[in-house]
């Protein structure tokens, strides 16, 4: 179980809040067994029409999730001097309550890595403690859900019947490939607070992922909210023993809008602590992301104007969390 302590509660104002409209649950979430035969197709559908899905039988050892897990509530469990020495996030180490540097915040704290494993840069973010043990299991950790995307990106090529199948996974394979990591801790926002106020506190406000394809791992603390196409907001029941998987902003452009990157949230709990694990898989920074030749159909034009991850990472960098990124480059 997850047990961390945390001292309550400095300036809030400038933290956002939500109206409390007790959003409805997603009872409808697409559930894809990877083991099943008809995943590449349910994983199509999904993708068209949410975005996003959870994944069973995705054979990420259990052991590789709980000792990561373990070691992100030690972290998050130390002092905030503590803490500080592995900050400030620019964008990556540790962070407070700012996400990004253009002013957004949320009720949260969080870790952002990049998936390099070059020992220098291990290095500049110092961990306090057995930093060796820690960097190892965000190691393994990462590897697993590294696969476990290129699986879902592989079954994705099959399913659009494109070739050959690791089209898209070889991306996120490539060593050069620009993926990051985070872990978030989302402490509690006691109840009596948020009831005065009348409204939730916002852990991390609504965006999409700029990459390809995002795989989220919670522990069992609700917060996670997705927007339907018409604008509707729908929490997710959490699951610790599924992933959840995102289609990102790249991967939408990729299908040339066949597929919509989601647009999710996190609200804070009143009672529990929520920590999740995110892994974001990205293009090498040269790669050209536009939509895949072989998908598109006798006289279909692209949706977008061309250009480079690198090209359209750097203008994320610069948006506001909330912001339609993609917007700067859809064709008129
Ligand atoms: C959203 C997805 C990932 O968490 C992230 C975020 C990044 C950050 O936290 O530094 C960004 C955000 C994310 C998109 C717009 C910019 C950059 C915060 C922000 C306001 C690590 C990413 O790649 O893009």
């Amino acid at each position: 179980m997850v047990v961390l302590t945390q001292p309550l509660v400095e300036n809030l104002s400038h933290i956002k809040t939500c109206k409390y409209n007790n959003t409805d649950v997603f009872t409808g979430i697409p559930v894809i067994d990877l083991l099943d035969p008809e995943a590449n197709t349910l994983i199509i559908k999904a993708c068209q029409e949410f975005g996003f899905f959870k994944v069973v039988n995705h054979g990420v050892p259990v052991e590789t999730i709980t000792k990561l897990e373990s070691e992100a509530v030690n972290f998050f469990n130390l002092s905030q001097v503590e803490k500080d020495k592995a900050g400030p996030a620019n964008p990556f180490g540790y962070g407070n309550k700012r996400i990004g540097s253009n002013g957004d915040v949320g009720w949260v704290e969080y870790l952002l890595l990049t998936t390099n494993p070059d020992l220098s840069y291990q290095k500049s973010i110092a961990i306090p403690g057995n930093s060796h043990l820690f960097w190892s299991l965000v190691n393994e950790y990462v590897s697993a859900v590294r696969n476990l995307a290129c699986l879902v990106l592989e079954k994705i090529a099959e399913g659009l019947r494109i070739e050959p199948k690791n089209v898209l996974s070889k991306m996120l394979r490539d060593e050069k490939s620009d993926s990051c990591f985070r872990l978030n801790h989302y402490p509690p926002f006691p109840e009596l607070l948020q009831t005065l106020s009348g409204r939730n506190l916002i852990g991390f406000g609504e965006h999409t992922d700029p990459q390809v394809i995002s795989v989220v791992r919670s522990n069992n603390t609700s917060g996670l909210q997705i927007s339907l196409r018409d604008g509707t907001w729908l929490s997710v029941p959490p699951d610790p023993n599924s992933f959840f998987i995102n289609v990102d902003d790249s991967l939408q452009v990729m299908s040339n809008g066949r597929f919509k990157s989601v647009r999710h949230r996190v609200l804070a709990d009143s009672m529990k602590s929520r920590v999740s694990m995110i892994y974001f898989g990205g293009p090498p920074l040269s790669e050209k992301i536009a939509p895949l030749s072989c998908l598109m159909e006798e006289g279909e034009e692209s949706l977008y104007n061309e250009f480079t991850w690198c090209e359209y990472k750097k203008s994320a960098y610069k948006t506001r969390l909330g912001d339609n990124r993609l917007a700067l480059y859809e064709k008129k």
